[in-house]
C-alpha cells in the first residue's frame, strides 16, 4: 500500500510497504529536475518529517522524470554573478546542509539514478548510502566547464567515497561518465536496466536494514580526510594548464582537493563554499554560464525552425572526397541512408573506405557493435549515376570548389530530383546566389557549409541565398540537427560568417608581421590568451596555399577591410612551396615522429624569408598590442556582420566562433569579449590603430552602442 506523505511543486514523498519511504523528484511543468531554493525548501520539509516518521526503515530517492537531476538551475547561477558574497555563502552553505541531511537520516538511503545526474544532481546522489545507475545513464561534474566548481559537496564527497585520484579526474576534467566507468570508479554501487533499478535499490536497502552492510560505519568513515597521491596532483595540474588555458576553475579544484585532504568532511565543506564563491563571479564563469544559456536559446530557436520543415529521411551526396565522405558517414550513422555519387569509381572507393575506417574505430573502442557498423555501411550506396535520386529529401554537393563545375552539377542534379528536394552546396568560398544562377528552381538551393573533419566538427553554416525559400532553410536546419550538429543560419556573403571573421583575424596577423612582429611571439600571446593554436601554427595546419586563396577572395569582396596591396607573409612562404604541415615547412618546420605525427620545430630560414616582407625590418611589438590588434580586428568584423545581419544576433555569432574555430570558450566569443572590454574602450583602441586602415574602422552598430553605453548582449536574459 502506498500513502502520500508530501506533494509539492518539485517532489513527492510516498510511504511504501515495510517502512520504506520514497522521495520522488518531479518538478511540475518543467522538462528536467533542477536544483534551486524551491526544491531545497521542499526537501528540507520532507527530511524533517522523515526524522520522526514512525516505523521508518529505509529511504529511496529517485525521480519521476526520465532522468534524475540536471544539477543547479543554471539561470540561478547566472543571477549569482551579481549576488553579494554573503548571500552566496549563505545560499551554498544552506544547500550543503540540506544535502548533508539526506545522509544523516537515521535509516539507510538508496538513490536511483534513472538517467543523468549532473553537477548538483550527482552531489545529491552522493549523499545517499547506495547508488544504482541506469545502464544508459550518465553522471559527472560539468561545473569546471562552467568556470566554477561543485559547491554542494562534490569536492568533499567524491574523494571520500572513491579516492583522491578519481576526484581529480572527475571534477577537474569535467567529463560525463557512462555507467560502466562510474561503477569501475566506485561512484555507483550497481548498474541495471531501467525496469530493474527499483528492485536493485530495494535490494541494497534490504541488505542494509538486515545488517548485512555496515552503512553506519561507512558514513562515519567518510567524515574524515582522504589519502592523496602527489604524482596525481602534479599530473592533474599539468593537464589542467594544457586543457583549460588560463581558465581558473580546474586549477582551483585541484588546489582545493589538495588543501582539504586532511580536513574533516565538515571543515572541507566550509572551504568548498568559499572556493565556489571565489569562482562564480570571475569573468570566465560569467562567460561560460552566459554562453551555456545562450546556447540553449540557440538550440530552442533551431528546434522551432526545424519544426516547420519536412523530416529528412534519405539524403544524396555528390562528390566522395574527404568532405563528401564525411557527410555521408555522419548522415548514415544517424540513421539516414545515403546515395553517394561520384564520377570516378576510385573516389567512391576512397569515400566508402573512409566511412569504413571511421566505423572500424568505433567498433574497436567498443562503442559500436560490428553488426550495427555493417548495417550503417550498407546504408551508404556508392554509385556513378543518379539512380534513385528522386527518393531523397536533401542532396549535399561537395564537388570541386569551382563555380562553373558547381553550376553544371546543380543544373544536372535539378533534373534528377523531385521539385522541392533541397539542393545544398557545401561550398566554403563561393556565393550561393552564383551557384543557383543557372538552375530553374533557385528557391530550392541553400548552402550547408560543413567544417573539416565533418564527423568531429559540431557546426554547420546554413546559408540562405537571395532566392532560397524558408522551407528549404528549415529543412537544412532540421537535417543538421538530425546529424547531431549545431546549425547556424547565415546570410549569403563572401566567407559567410566564420571564414569572414577568420579573414579579418588573419589580415591582422599579416599586418603585424609586415610591421615587424615575430610570428612565434604572436602565437605565444594568442595561445596564452586561450586559443588552442596561434595563427601561424593554425595556418600551417590548414595549409598556406588554401588560406592564401581564401584571403584573396575575401580581400576582393571586402577591399577596405581585408585588401592587402603588398606581398604578404603567407604569400611569401607559399611562393616557396612552404604550404605548412603538408609540405614539411610553413612558418615552422615539421618532421614525422615515431608514430608518424608531424613534430614542429623552429626554422631560421622562415625569418630570412619574412624579413623580405618587413619594409621596416623586425621590431619588438608588446603583448598588449599584439592581442589588441588580433582580437580587435575580429570583434570589429563581427560587429559589421551584425550590422549587415549576416547572422541574427550576437549570441549566434559567438556560438559559431566557439564551435567553428575553437574560440576560447571562457572569453565567450568575440562579441561577448567585446562587451567585457566595453564599446567606448573599443572605439578608443580603433583610434589608436586608425593608420592601419579599414580593418580597424568600427561599424555603425558599435558607434551606436558606445553612444548609449550599450552592449551587444544588451537584452540578453536567461
Ligand atoms: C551545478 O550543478 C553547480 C552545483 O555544484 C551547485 C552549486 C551551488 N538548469 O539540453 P536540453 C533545461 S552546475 C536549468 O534541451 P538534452 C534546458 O534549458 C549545473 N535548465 O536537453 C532545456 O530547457 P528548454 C551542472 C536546465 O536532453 C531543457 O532543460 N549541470 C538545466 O539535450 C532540456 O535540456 C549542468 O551543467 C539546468 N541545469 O540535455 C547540466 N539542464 O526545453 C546542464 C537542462 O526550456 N544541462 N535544462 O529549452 C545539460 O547538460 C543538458 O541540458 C542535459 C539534457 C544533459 C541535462
Amino acid at each position: 500500500m502506498t500513502t502520500e506523505l508530501y506533494s509539492g511543486d518539485c517532489l513527492q514523498a510516498l510511504a511504501l510497504d515495510h517502512g520504506i519511504v520514497e522521495i520522488r523528484l518531479d518538478r511540475n511543468n518543467e522538462p528536467v529536475n533542477k536544483l534551486d531554493a524551491r526544491l531545497l525548501r521542499e526537501l528540507d520539509l520532507v527530511l524533517e518529517q522523515l526524522r520522526t516518521h514512525p516505523g521508518l526503515r529505509g529511504v529511496l530517492l529517485g525521480s519521476a522524470k526520465d532522468a534524475f537531476l540536471a544539477g543547479a538551475d543554471i539561470a540561478v547561477l547566472w543571477s549569482m554573478l551579481e549576488w553579494p558574497r554573503q548571500q552566496l555563502l549563505e545560499f551554498c552553505g544552506g544547500m550543503q546542509r540540506s544535502l548533508t541531511a539526506i545522509g544523516e537520516l537515521p535509516v539507510p538511503v538508496a538513490c536511483i539514478i534513472n538517467g543523468y545526474a549532473l553537477g548538483g544532481g550527482l552531489e545529491v546522489a552522493l549523499c545517499a548510502d547506495y547508488r544504482v545507475l541506469a545502464a544508459d545513464g550518465q553522471v559527472g561534474f560539468p561545473e569546471v566547464g562552467l568556470g566554477i566548481l561543485p559547491g554542494a559537496g562534490g569536492t568533499v564527497r567524491t574523494p571520500r567515497l572513491a579516492n583522491g585520484t578519481t576526484a581529480l579526474e572527475w571534477i577537474a576534467g569535467a567529463h560525463t561518465y557512462k555507467a560502466a566507468a562510474a561503477l569501475k570508479a566506485g561512484m555507483v554501487d550497481a548498474v541495471g536496466e531501467p525496469p530493474q533499478l527499483r528492485s536493485l535499490a530495494l535490494d541494497w536497502l534490504g541488505r542494509a536494514i538486515a545488517g548485512e552492510h555496515d552503512w553506519k560505519g561507512m558514513r562515519e568513515q567518510r567524515t574524515s580526510g582522504f589519502a592523496t597521491d602527489e604524482a596525481a596532483f602534479t599530473a592533474a595540474r599539468e593537464q589542467a594548464r594544457k586543457a583549460s588555458r588560463n581558465q581558473p576553475a580546474a586549477l582551483a579544484v585541484i588546489d582545493l582537493l589538495q588543501d582539504c585532504s586532511s580536513l574533516s568532511r565538515d571543515a572541507a565543506l566550509a572551504r568548498e563554499v568559499q572556493a565556489f564563491a571565489g569562482l562564480i563571479q570571475t569573468p570566465a564563469a560569467r562567460a561560460l554560464v552566459g554562453t551555456f544559456l545562450a546556447s540553449q536559446q540557440l538550440k530552442k530557436k533551431n528546434r522551432n525552425q526545424a519544426a516547420s520543415s519536412r523530416r529528412v529521411q534519405r539524403v544524396g551526396v555528390l562528390g566522395a572526397g574527404i568532405m563528401g565522405g564525411g557527410i555521408a558517414y555522419a548522415s548514415a550513422v544517424k540513421g539516414m541512408p545515403v546515395l553517394l555519387k561520384d564520377v570516378a569509381q576510385k573516389a567512391l572507393d576512397l569515400g566508402t573506405g573512409e566511412a569504413r575506417k571511421l566505423l572500424g574505430k568505433q567498433v574497436d573502442s567498443g562503442r559500436l557493435q560490428p553488426e550495427r557498423a555493417e548495417a550503417i555501411l550498407a546504408s551508404i550506396s556508392p554509385q556513378l549515376d543518379f539512380r534513385s535520386f528522386e527518393t531523397v529529401d536533401v542532396v549535399v554537393e561537395a564537388v570541386v570548389e569551382d563555380l562553373r563545375v558547381k553550376q553544371a552539377v546543380f543544373a544536372e542534379l535539378e533534373a534528377q530530383v523531385l521539385p522541392g528536394t533541397v539542393l545544398a552546396s557545401n561550398t566554403s568560398s563561393l556565393l550561393i546566389r552564383d551557384i543557383a544562377a543557372k538552375v530553374q528552381r533557385p528557391e530550392d538551393v541553400v548552402g550547408m557549409h560543413f567544417f573539416n573533419p565533418v564527423p568531429l566538427m559540431p557546426l554547420v553554416e546554413i546559408v540562405r541565398g537571395e532566392k532560397t525559400r524558408e522551407e528549404a532553410v528549415a529543412t537544412a536546419v532540421s537535417y543538421a540537427i538530425a546529424m547531431g550538429k549545431t546549425p547556424l543560419v547565415v546570410k549569403d556573403c563572401a566567407g559567410f560568417l566564420i571564414n569572414r571573421l577568420l579573414g579579418a583575424y588573419f589580415t591582422a596577423f599579416i599586418l603585424l608581421i609586415r610591421d615587424g612582429a615575430d610570428f612565434v611571439e604572436i602565437d605565444r600571446v594568442m595561445e596564452s590568451w586561450g586559443w588552442p593554436m596561434g595563427p601561424s601554427y593554425l595556418l600551417d595546419v590548414a595549409g598556406l596555399d588554401t588560406l592564401d586563396k581564401a584571403l584573396v577572395i575575401l580581400g576582393k569582396a571586402y577591399p577596405e577591410v581585408m585588401g592587402t596591396a603588398f606581398e604578404t607573409a603567407i604569400q611569401k612562404l607559399a611562393g616557396q612551396k612552404r604550404y605548412g604541415q603538408k609540405t614539411g615547412a610553413g612558418f615552422f618546420r615539421y618532421e614525422a615522429d615515431a608514430k608518424g605525427r608531424p613534430r614542429r620545430s623552429g626554422d631560421p630560414q622562415t625569418y630570412e624569408l619574412l624579413a623580405t616582407v618587413q619594409p621596416q625590418g623586425p621590431r619588438a611589438i608588446g603583448d598588449e598590442e599584439i592581442l589588441d590588434r588580433m582580437m580587435l580586428a575580429m570583434i570589429l568584423e563581427a560587429g559589421r556582420c551584425l550590422d549587415e545581419q549576416v547572422a541574427d544576433s550576437a549570441l549566434e555569432i559567438d556560438a559559431g566562433m566557439r564551435l567553428g574555430t575553437g574560440f576560447p570558450v571562457h572569453h565567450g566569443g568575440p562579441l561577448w569579449y567585446a562587451d567585457a572590454v566595453g564599446a567606448t574602450m573599443l572605439l578608443q583602441r580603433c583610434e589608436r590603430y586608425r593608420a592601419l586602415g579599414g580593418l580597424y574602422t568600427a561599424g555603425l552598430g558599435l558607434h551606436n552602442l558606445a553612444a548609449r553605453n550599450g552592449k551587444f548582449y544588451g537584452s540578453f536574459a536567461p
